[in-house]
């Protein structure tokens, strides 16, 4: 009942019933133009045209067609229309010339923007973050998945639920009557529909909001569970189509989804690894980051967000090849930091350098300083399996050095704790003495009690 009742309320384009896509891309495919800006008072280190370039990309995997694009630079956003009032009559012609039958803004507009566009140019307006909302509604698989996509759409769709009304009573309004008349005998029932859809919706936000901190609790008990196993944790991190699900197939054995599509991951994916001194590690597969992205809705993500931050080691996974691998780079460590996880220790690893063959060593080392990163990396190439006993390798020292050092004498009847001790912490020294096995060196935090009664005293 409550999808019959919104779909008469919403506009064409954007619908949240059946496959909750945010608009429709049922073939002809949607012809769009797209709109960009770079506002001097964002301080983004991301070029208007490059970000184009990528707007573009999430409309394709969408589902639109892009007709065309422009974009103008600003010192900040016009309070109206977001870019100029000339830029608009421009914008104007250009759907007229290319039949556009949606705008898509690369920014997040106001509500109140995206109703005076409409009003202005008499077409659908969407922004950056409606297209991510409709791509992520397509891609996620589990339930809890869907459960933080329906939730998201709900809250972005909330504050814009007014411009849909004003629509329809524009359409009802010239139907009859005086124009004034007609919008002036539509407000009273226009306004109690808002008024009980909105309703409607804060109830289902209450109910998804419910829903998913069931989820939540289920996991953390596992979580917990997890923690006092003593098993590490590394978490796969990263700009969208960096290559994150292929390395963890790489590394794992693993058959995660992966495409050359933007947000092909929505729904966090963990494998256990050996490293090469035989400890066992969890590896996550995490939601990809892209520019632009509101903090909010990465916060949907809690799935996601719950991984990164339990985590002992974060892999920062970079494709080295792309055009924009600085951009990425930066928005990745942005984003992390908006996330409040960015002190965790991080590993760079530089994917795809099996595209750079035949690219001197010393052009591999400019782009690597351009990308301001920490000169510390691995570089692989997930695809081939490059690099792959390397980045084992570091994972292997970096984790240890998180670990307390130990040495323990194991009587033989504890040697459950020998095999513990290798499968979780790493071995550096083993001698099989009179009165059992003499250990030396390190293991994770949470198992050092269960080792305390065994343990010699002098290190
Ligand atoms: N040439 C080359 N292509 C790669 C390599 N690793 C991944 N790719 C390709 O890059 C694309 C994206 O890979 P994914 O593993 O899906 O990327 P992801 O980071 O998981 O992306 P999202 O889940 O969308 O955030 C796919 O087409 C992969 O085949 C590599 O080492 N070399
Ligand atoms: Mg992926």
């Amino acid at each position: 009942m409550f999808s019959a009742r919104l779909k008469e309320t919403t506009i064409n384009e954007i619908r949240t019933q059946d496959g909750k896509r945010l608009h429709s891309t049922a073939t002809p495919r949607t012809r769009a133009l797209l709109v960009g800006a770079e506002v001097e008072s964002f301080r983004s280190p991301w070029k208007a045209e490059d970000s184009l370039r990528e707007l573009a990309l999430l409309a394709d995997t969408a589902g639109l067609e892009v007709v065309g694009s422009i974009y103008q630079r600003l010192d900040q956003p016009y309070p109206k229309f977001f870019i100029g009032p000339g830029k608009v009559k421009e914008l104007a012609a250009l759907r007229e010339q290319t039949g556009a039958g949606l705008i898509v803004f690369d920014d997040e507009l106001s509500p109140g923007q995206t109703r005076n566009l409409e009003e202005e140019l008499q077409v659908g307006v969407l922004d950056r973050t409606a297209l991510i909302l409709d791509i992520f509604a397509q891609h996620a698989r589990t339930h809890e998945g869907r459960l933080q996509v329906e939730l998201a759409q709900y809250q972005y769709l909330l504050p814009r639920l007014r411009r849909q009304w004003t629509h329809l009573e524009r359409q009802a309004g010239t139907g009859g009557g005086t124009s004034s008349g007609g919008v002036v005998g539509l407000r009273g029932p226009g306004e109690t529909q808002l008024e009980i859809d909105r309703r409607l919706i804060d109830r289902r936000i209450a109910w998804l909001k419910e829903q998913l901190a069931d989820v939540h609790r289920h996991r953390e008990l596992y979580r917990k569970r997890r923690r006092r196993s003593g098993v590490p944790v590394v978490a796969l991190v990263g700009y969208t189509n960096a290559g994150k699900s292929t390395l963890l197939n790489a590394l794992s054995g693993a058959d995660v989804y992966a495409a050359n599509q933007l947000f092909a991951t929505l729904d966090p994916t963990t494998r256990q690894i050996t490293l090469p001194g035989g400890q066992e590690v969890l590896l996550t597969d995490t939601v990809g980051f892209i520019q632009k992205l509101p903090t909010q809705l990465v916060a949907a993500f809690r799935a996601t967000l719950e991984e990164i931050d339990e985590a002992d080691l974060l892999l920062h996974v970079v494709d080295l090849t792309h055009p924009n691998a600085q951009e990425h780079a930066q928005t990745v460590e942005h984003t992390l930091k908006e996330l409040g996880v960015a002190r965790r220790p991080t590993l760079t690893v530089l994917n795809k350098v099996d595209l750079m063959a035949g690219v001197g060593a010393a052009e591999v080392g400019r782009i690597v300083a351009d990308l301001g990163l920490p000169s510390d990396f691995v570089a692989v190439s997930a695809q081939r399996g490059w690099g792959l006993d390397a980045l084992r390798t570091r994972i292997e020292e970096t984790i240890a050095t998180a670990m307390v050092p130990i040495e323990a004498l194991i009587p033989y009847q504890r040697n459950d704790l020998v095999s513990l001790w290798h499968r979780r912490g790493v071995v550096e020294q083993e001698e099989y003495a009179n009165d059992g096995t003499h250990i030396l060196g390190r293991l994770p935090r949470e198992l050092a009690p269960q080792y305390a009664q065994y343990q010699n005293s002098n290190r």
